[in-house]
C-alpha cells in the first residue's frame, strides 16, 4: 500500500496533456495529493469533464489531435502561461514521445514519465530486446539486432526454424509485422516489411523472431524511482483483443504459473534497474503453450488497463507516478510490501457498432453508471455529452474486483446489466457474450479467442 498523503505537496501545479477518462484519472490523483491542475483541450472538448474539474483550462487548438493534443509548442505554451511544475502525458498522444519529454525538461517542466533517453531506447524494439536479453529476461530466438541483408535473414530464419515473424524495429502495437511460413516466402515478405516500416515509422529497420501461434499476451506492471528502486506489481492478462485493441483485461492471469511469475519478475526488476528505467511502465510478454514467457516490448507509459493492478494491489499507480517524478523514493511511496489480493477484471466500453466495430460517435442521451461493492467506473461521459469522432472510442472502463476470479466475473455481469448507454452503440453486448463463454469462465483462451464472436470475414 502506498502512503496516502504528503506533509507538503511534491508539485504545486501540474498540466495534464490528455483528455477523456485518463485526464480525469490524473486530476483525481493530483487532488488527492493537494496539487492544482491545468487541463488543455481541443475545440471539440470544450464541454469535456477534464475542462470542468481541472482548476484551470486552456484551449490548445482545433479538434484534430495533430493541431491540439499532439501540438508540442501549444502544450508547452499552456504550461508556461499557467506556470506549472510538471506535465502528465496520460497514455497515447505524446506519452511515449522522447522529443516531447526532452522539450519539457529543457523548458524546466518535469515530465511525469521515464527519462527521454530511456523512452527512446524502449521505442527501438530490437534494442530493448537486446537489453532485456543481456539482463537475463527470456526472449524468443531471433536475429541479433536489425537484419542487414536477405541472406542474413534467411540464415537466421533457417537456424531458428519456420514460422518466423518480421517486426519493424520502430513498430509496436502490432503494426508492421509479417509472418513467414517458409524460406521461399522470405525475400518478398522482407521487402514488404521493410517498405511498410519505412513508410509508416520513418525507419526501414526490421528484426526476426520465432513466431508463436496463438500466444497469450501477459504484461507486468513496473514502478521505478529515481533512486534505482524497482517494484513489479504483478501481471495483467490481456489476451482478449481484436486487431491489437484490448477489450478485456484481468489480474492475475488465470494461466501464469507462480514459479514463472516469480522468476520473470525477479529478472525484470534487475533489467529495469540496469536500463535506468524510472516511473511507471509495462513489460509485455507472450506465453507459449507450455506456459513459458518471452519478452516482446516495453510500454513507457501508464496504460489504459492500470486499474486492474490498482484493484488487486491497492496501489494508486498515477499518484505513484507523480511522487516518483517529484523525486520521492518507492520506499516512502509504498509503505508496506506490495501484495496482490483477489482478482480484478476490466471491460473497455467502446463507442462502436457491435457488428462492424466502426466507431459510433454522437450524443449520449441516456446514461446509468453501475456501482456497488467491488465496482469501479473510470469515465468522462455524462448524460448529453458528445463522443467526438476525432479520438479513440473508449467511453468508459468498468472494473470489478472480487475475492477470486468467479466473484469478479459475477460482479462484472451484474455491473454490465446495470450499465446503460443510450444514443450511441457500445461494446457492452460483446462483453456480456465474452463473460457468458465457457472457455472464458475456465480461463482457457489465447489471443485468437475473440475471433469466435466475429463474422468470418472480420478475422485478422
Ligand atoms: C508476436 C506474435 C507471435 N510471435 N511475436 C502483436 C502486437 C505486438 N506487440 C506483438 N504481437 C505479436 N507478436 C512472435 N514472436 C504474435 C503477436 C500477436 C499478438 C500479440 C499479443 C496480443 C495479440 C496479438 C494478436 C496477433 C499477433
Amino acid at each position: 500500500m502506498e502512503r496516502r498523503c504528503l506533509p507538503s505537496a511534491p508539485f504545486k501545479k501540474i498540466l495534464i496533456a490528455n483528455r477523456g477518462e485518463i485526464a480525469l484519472r490524473v486530476i483525481c490523483a493530483a487532488k488527492d495529493l493537494g496539487i492544482s491542475t491545468v487541463a488543455v483541450y481541443s475545440e471539440a472538448d470544450r464541454y469535456g469533464l477534464h475542462v470542468r474539474f481541472a482548476d484551470e483550462a486552456i484551449c490548445i487548438g482545433p479538434a484534430k489531435s495533430a493541431r491540439s493534443y499532439l501540438d508540442i509548442p501549444s502544450i508547452i505554451s499552456a504550461a508556461e502561461i499557467t506556470n506549472v511544475d510538471a506535465i502528465h502525458p496520460g497514455y497515447g498522444f505524446l506519452s511515449e514521445n522522447a522529443r516531447f519529454a526532452e522539450v519539457c525538461e529543457t523548458s524546466g517542466l518535469k515530465f511525469i514519465g521515464p527519462q527521454p533517453v530511456v523512452i527512446e531506447l524502449m521505442g527501438v524494439k530490437e534494442k530493448a530486446r537486446a537489453r532485456m536479453k543481456a539482463s537475463g529476461v527470456p526472449i524468443l530466438p531471433g536475429s541479433d539486432g536489425v537484419i542487414k541483408s536477405p541472406d542474413e535473414a534467411l540464415a537466421t530464419a533457417e537456424a531458428i526454424g519456420f514460422p518466423v515473424i518480421l517486426k519493424a524495429s520502430a513498430g509496436g502495437g502490432g503494426r508492421g509485422m509479417r509472418v513467414v511460413n517458409s524460406a521461399g516466402e522470405l525475400p518478398a515478405l522482407l521487402t514488404q516489411a521493410q517498405q511498410e516500416a519505412g513508410a509508416t515509422f520513418g525507419s526501414a529497420d526490421v528484426y526476426i523472431e520465432k513466431f508463436i501461434r496463438g500466444p497469450r499476451h501477459i504484461e507486468f506492471q513496473v514502478l521505478a524511482d529515481q533512486q534505482g528502486n524497482v517494484e513489479i506489481l504483478g501481471e495483467r492478462e490481456c489476451s482478449i483483443q481484436r486487431r491489437h485493441q484490448k477489450l478485456l483485461e484481468e489480474s492475475p492471469s488465470p494461466a501464469l504459473k507462480p514459479e514463472i511469475r516469480c522468476r520473470v519478475a525477479q529478472k525484470l526488476k534487475d533489467a529495469m534497474a540496469e536500463v535506468g528505467y524510472t516511473n511507471a511502465g509495462t513489460v509485455e510478454f507472450l506465453m507459449d503453450e507450455s506456459g513459458d514467457l518471452y519478452f516482446i516490448e516495453v510500454n513507457a507509459r501508464i496504460q489504459v488497463e492500470h486499474p486492474v493492478t490498482e484493484a488487486v494491489t491497492g496501489v494508486d499507480l498515477v499518484k505513484s507516478q507523480i511522487l516518483i517524478a517529484a523525486g520521492e523514493s518507492l520506499r516512502s511511496i509504498l509503505i508496506s510490501p506490495v501484495t496482490a489480493r483477489g482478482h480484478a477484471i476490466e471491460c473497455r466500453i467502446n463507442a462502436e457498432n457491435p457488428e462492424t466495430f466502426a466507431p459510433s460517435a454522437g450524443r449520449i442521451t441516456g446514461l446509468n453508471l453501475p456501482g456497488g461493492i467491488g465496482v469501479r467506473v473510470d469515465t468522462a461521459a455524462y448524460t448529453d455529452c458528445v463522443i467526438p469522432p476525432y479520438y479513440d472510442s473508449l467511453v468508459a472502463k468498468l472494473i470489478t474486483h472480487g475475492a477470486g476470479r468467479a466473484e469478479a466475473i459475477h460482479r462484472m455481469k451484474r455491473a454490465l446489466d446495470m450499465f446503460i448507454v443510450e444514443g450511441i452503440h457500445t461494446s457492452i453486448p460483446l462483453h456480456k457474450k465474452i463473460l457468458a463463454d465457457a472457455d472464458f469462465q475456465t480461463g482457457k483462451f489465447d489471443t485468437n479467442f475473440i475471433q469466435r464472436f466475429l463474422p468470418p470475414e472480420k478475422h485478422t
